[in-house]
């Protein structure tokens, strides 16, 4: 296979909503080119793309997938993500190694929620974009709305480079603005173009979109500006420049019309992307740690190799693959490189590059080229390989809190230990997912991006680790607290045969403020207690507030004041004072008008205003207290504070409120005591919950 050196590639992510049409567009880049000879469809199974059977089965993109076409000598690697809520935040990883985003939005839903999330992300790193407005062969769709829409959400630098002549049912043309032509394409569905001239009831209108193409060329270099100010216009050498220019700053969001299902102005698209996306070489440094110092650096074969894994794949005929994009040097079969965080050596057996599920085996990739080698057995998503001599580390990447927690039990006794196996060679998979042991809650706690992701997650468990479980809801980890001050003098004392135990412990207890957590000292005077014994109390009260008095939950925000006691010559000892202290603080804490306290979370609601009313008066139902609404571009933005025990598949619910239009993020907040009848209702089932594990 030809090999592509960095100037020759350009690396682009489609991003989108859900059901936007990346997969489709893909879909035809592939078959425009020759990769495939038949456009497939999402509705048949039959994408490139959407190979896995998971994705087969469900008609949507699950896991985002590689895949690469040459077209006017360059190589464009496309990586396909999926706009599915619970599997969008992905992306986070792959935006950070790319060089453009093409951002699908249905021409009639216009900008939804997942538009907003995937354009920040691209944002945060800070990658060029360019709106592809896809289904423009439906009935009803409606570009202008759009692109006002657009213009609305992400301002002044978006401009159309694409007009559709004829959307609806018959779109079949598209002007481009550049070259100043209509463009016809087949109806075939091959996306052969004839070419045509604007008529002259377009051309003002036109003419005018190109002069302000050169316009933005001009602004983007102050030389090319004075030029312009000074000539007019600007040769087509420094339009194209300026342009990239502009692109590459983000200071010019291009907006394209297609019809992805039809492949109708997709073969424009793909002349401009490759004269105006950047390559790696172009593109911006890339920010890395290398000695302990950050440092930025170009992408280029001249520096030793480093790879970047930005995604772990497996499934069903391609087996288990890492993804990793060449961020400096080249890399070479057989290379032995150096995890930087594990700090373990890795063998590039085979070096793969893809199309879906099709791996062709390659000796050699470049600085900037994509590609994948067989999993590498102690690498996770997100890690960096680097040549052993100058080991470099990639920036770590933060991805969006989880939504959704679950706990969950092993179907069959014994399974333990294979589950977490199974549970944590997952997680190096796929960083949006997180699960660990809750000592407190006692339960093994899954987290993840929606109800789907947990699904997914747990049907790959089932499958590739044989290891059934149970979804069951995550207890909530209350805390136990006081509201006054409690006293108690405790004695203890045992005279059954052998050694005695006699120990006397006068305490009190007093609250404190939240987030205080449990002081504990001694004011003793005086000889009644050896102070030897104080840790041997400290130790009582400790296990008290581990184990809970009320509820079986951690203690926490009070002071215990060991002051006084008294002791045996012979019988007092070190376990005698322990469960004297134990006992004193538990008759303070009961002495002291304990209550429980229960984790509020912050969170965010951004929906559709129509849907404004449901979701507030569902977030009142939930004991939530709603602080402020914000528009966000355009949706809304609902802030609010609501108990985790009302949060249960909150996600869930919101999208059902709002047909699948709503997204939120819950963070922790802070601690708050919680209403009596609620209270009553949890001692209620603590202690039913005792007598069953009795
Ligand atoms: N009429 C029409 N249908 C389209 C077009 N593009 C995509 N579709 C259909 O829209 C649906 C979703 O398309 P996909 O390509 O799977 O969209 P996606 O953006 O990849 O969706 P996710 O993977 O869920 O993010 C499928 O039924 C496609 O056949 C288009 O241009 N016109
Ligand atoms: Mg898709």
């Amino acid at each position: 296979m030809k090999e592509y050196q960095t100037e020759e590639i350009k690396n682009i992510v489609l991003l989108g909503h859900a059901s936007s049409g990346k997969t489709s567009l893909a879909e035809a880049m592939l078959f425009s080119t020759g990769v495939t000879n038949r456009l497939g469809r999402i509705d048949d199974g039959t994408t490139i793309s959407d190979y896995h059977e998971d994705e087969i089965a469900r008609k949507f993109s699950i896991s985002s997938s590689l895949l690469h076409y040459e077209w006017k000598n360059k190589k464009i690697n496309i990586v396909d993500s999926p706009g599915y809520l619970d599997f969008i935040s992905e992306s986070k990883a792959i935006t950070r190694v790319m060089d453009l985003a093409l951002i699908v939005i249905h021409a009639r839903s216009g900008i939804e929620v997942g538009t907003e999330l995937v354009f920040n992300f691209a944002k945060e790193d800070d990658l060029p974009c360019w709106f592809i407005v896809n289904q423009l062969d439906k009935e009803h769709a409606d570009f202008d709305k759009v692109l006002e829409n657009l213009k609305k959400s992400f301002g002044k630098k978006v401009f159309p480079l694409q007009l559709p002549v004829n959307a609806g049912v018959d779109f079949d043309s598209v002007i481009d603005i550049l070259s100043r032509k209509i463009l016809v394409y087949s109806k075939d569905g091959k996306g052969t173009v004839t070419e045509k001239e604007i008529p002259a009831d377009l051309k003002s209108k036109v003419d005018s979109l190109h002069e302000k193409v050169i316009e933005f060329a001009a602004e983007s270099d102050d030389e090319l500006l004075e030029k312009f100010f000074e000539e007019g216009t600007l040769p087509e050498e420094d339009i194209l420049n300026g342009l990239k220019k502009a692109i590459m700053s983000r200071n010019l969001f291009p907006v394209f019309a297609v019809s992805a299902y039809n492949n109708i102005g997709v073969r424009n698209l793909m002349d401009i992307i490759s004269i105006y996306a950047p390559s790696p070489s172009e593109s911006k440094p890339v920010k890395a740690i290398l000695n302990k110092s950050e440092i930025e650096r170009k992408i280029s074969d001249d520096d030793p190799v480093s790879l970047f894994v930005f995604k772990t794949i497996s499934a069903l005929h391609i087996g288990e693959l890492s993804m990793f994009k060449v961020m400096s040097g080249s890399v070479t079969t057989g290379m032995d490189l150096i995890n930087v965080r594990t700090h373990k050596s890795e063998r590039m057996g085979q070096i793969f590059v893809m199309n879906g599920k099709d791996k062709k085996e390659v000796a050699h990739l470049h600085a900037g080229d994509l590609g994948t080698a067989v999993k590498l057995k102690y690498t996770s998503t997100t890690d960096t390989l680097s040549d052993p001599k100058t080991l470099i580390k990639y920036l770590e990447i933060k991805f969006p809190d989880p939504v959704i927690q679950v706990a969950i039990e092993a179907k069959s006794r014994g399974d333990e230990e294979k589950i977490s196996a199974g549970l944590q060679t997952l997680a190096d998979e796929d960083p949006t997912f997180l699960f660990h042991y809750d000592s407190e809650l006692k339960q093994t706690i899954l987290s993840g991006q929606g109800e789907l992701h947990l699904t997914i997650i747990l049907e790959r468990l089932k499958h590739q680790y044989n290891v059934d479980v149970i979804q069951i809801p995550p207890r909530i980890p209350y805390r136990e607290t006081v509201r006054k001050r409690g006293e108690s003098k405790y004695r203890h004392k045992k005279q059954s045969g052998g050694a005695g135990q006699f120990a006397e412990v006068w305490m009190y207890v007093e609250p404190l403020e939240r987030g205080a957590g449990v002081e504990f000292s001694n004011t003793l005077v005086g000889q009644n207690v050896d102070r030897v014994f104080v840790p041997s109390v400290e130790k009582g009260v400790k296990a008290a507030c581990e184990e809970g008095i009320l509820a079986g939950y951690t203690v926490t925000d009070l002071k215990a004041v060991f002051y006084d006691g008294k002791q045996h010559p012979v019988d007092s000892k070190d376990i005698a004072f322990q469960i004297a202290g134990k006992g004193a603080f538990k008759e303070c804490f009961m002495d002291a008008n304990p209550i429980l306290l229960e984790p509020i979370y912050d969170i965010e609601v951004i929906v559709p205003e129509e849907f404004m009313g449901d979701v507030m008066g569902d977030i009142s139902v939930r004991r939530g207290k709603i602080l402020g609404i914000n528009s966000e571009g355009s949706f809304q933005k609902i802030t609010a504070k609501v108990p985790l025990a009302e949060l249960y598949r909150y996600g869930t619910a919101l999208r059902s409120m709002t047909q699948g239009k709503g997204l939120h993020r819950q963070k922790l907040s802070h601690y708050e005591p919680m209403p009596k009848e609620f209270r009553e209702k949890v001692v209620e089932e603590s202690k039913k919950r005792k007598e069953e594990e009795k």
